[in-house]
């Protein structure tokens, strides 16, 4: 698919997609949600994909809900059939997508543009960021499942603080809070990220798979029915031909090289 609303690249392993609507902060509208879940796929299916970047253009990260072109046909619009249609399938791609993903965030990360960067594994944000639950401002609720992950990441009362307010919440009370793990100078932004991705896409791909689903799984289970996950993931992990190539190289003092098997 040829992409107009936003970037796809992939370079060393690690794919990069980059919203591109400037000028409205990458408001997300009905083409671009399209396109992002088709890039999205395109990063789950490429075997030289390791990696997920998603960052935006300009000075935000995504605004969340194109208001303009969402309220342009209010009597037509359906809610339910559009977060059923577009939303749903993104965020399940993206939580899902058994790679590791990194929201590099350039900018304010607002409604559901702020669901996209909790939806990644991993946030690395540019000083100056600023993250809000707008969703209350329009007197909705939050959705594309800020709900789900917000609480996980910052905890029942701040999540709660964050969604009812709508509060603008800034970079160094987004550190402090766990909302992202590391917060750089803006022109190190890049650098750092592109680092850890690199970094990640070096990894053993199957156990960076497994560890995601293994992490989701324990969230939600028992410490019994966890210790049992973590066994098979275990097993699993332990036949590959990347953990003998690990131990080996371990021995021989070189540095593993991981193939995916
Ligand atoms: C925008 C937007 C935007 C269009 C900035 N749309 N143009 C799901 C399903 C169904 C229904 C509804 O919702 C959802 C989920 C949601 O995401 S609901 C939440 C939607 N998002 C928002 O309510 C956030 C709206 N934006 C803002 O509050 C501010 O723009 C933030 C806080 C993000 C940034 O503020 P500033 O840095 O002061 O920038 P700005 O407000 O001046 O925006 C720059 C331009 O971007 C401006 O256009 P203009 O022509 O005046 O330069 C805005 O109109 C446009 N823009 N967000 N979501």
């Amino acid at each position: 698919m040829a992409y107009q609303w936003l970037e796809y690249s992939i370079d060393d392993q690690v794919a990069t997609i980059a919203l591109n609507r400037p000028e409205t902060l990458n408001a997300l509208t009905d083409d671009l949600l399209r396109e992002l879940t088709d890039a999205v796929k395109a990063v789950e299916k490429s075997r030289d994909a390791r990696v997920l970047v998603l960052t935006g253009r300009g000075r935000g990260f995504c605004s969340g809900q194109d208001l303009k072109s969402f309220n342009a046909e209010p009597g037509e619009r359906d809610i339910a059939a559009h977060l059923d249609h577009y939303y749903h399938p993104l965020i399940r791609k993206l939580a899902n997508l058994e790679k590791p993903t990194i929201a590099m965030v350039n900018g304010v990360a607002a409604g559901a543009g702020m669901s996209l960067a909790l939806a990644c594994d991993l946030r690395i944000a540019a000083e100056g960021v600023r993250f809000s639950q707008a969703f209350v401002r329009i007197g909705l609720v939050p959705d594309s499942g800020s709900s789900y992950f917000l609480p996980r990441l910052i905890g029942h009362s701040r999540a709660l603080e964050m969604a009812m307010s709508g509060m603008m919440v800034d970079d160094r009370t987004a550190l402090q809070w766990g909302l992202i793990n590391r917060l750089v100078p803006a022109d190190s932004l890049e650098a750092e990220t592109y680092g850890l991705a690199k970094a990640l896409a070096s990894g053993p791909p199957l156990a960076l798979g497994m560890i995601k689903r293994e992490m989701a799984f324990g969230a939600a289970h028992s410490l019994d029915e966890t210790l049992e996950r973590e066994k098979d993931f275990q097993v699993e992990a332990a036949a590959t031909e990347d953990h003998r190539e690990a131990v080996t190289a371990f021995f021989a003092k070189q540095p593993p090289v991981f193939k995916g098997r």
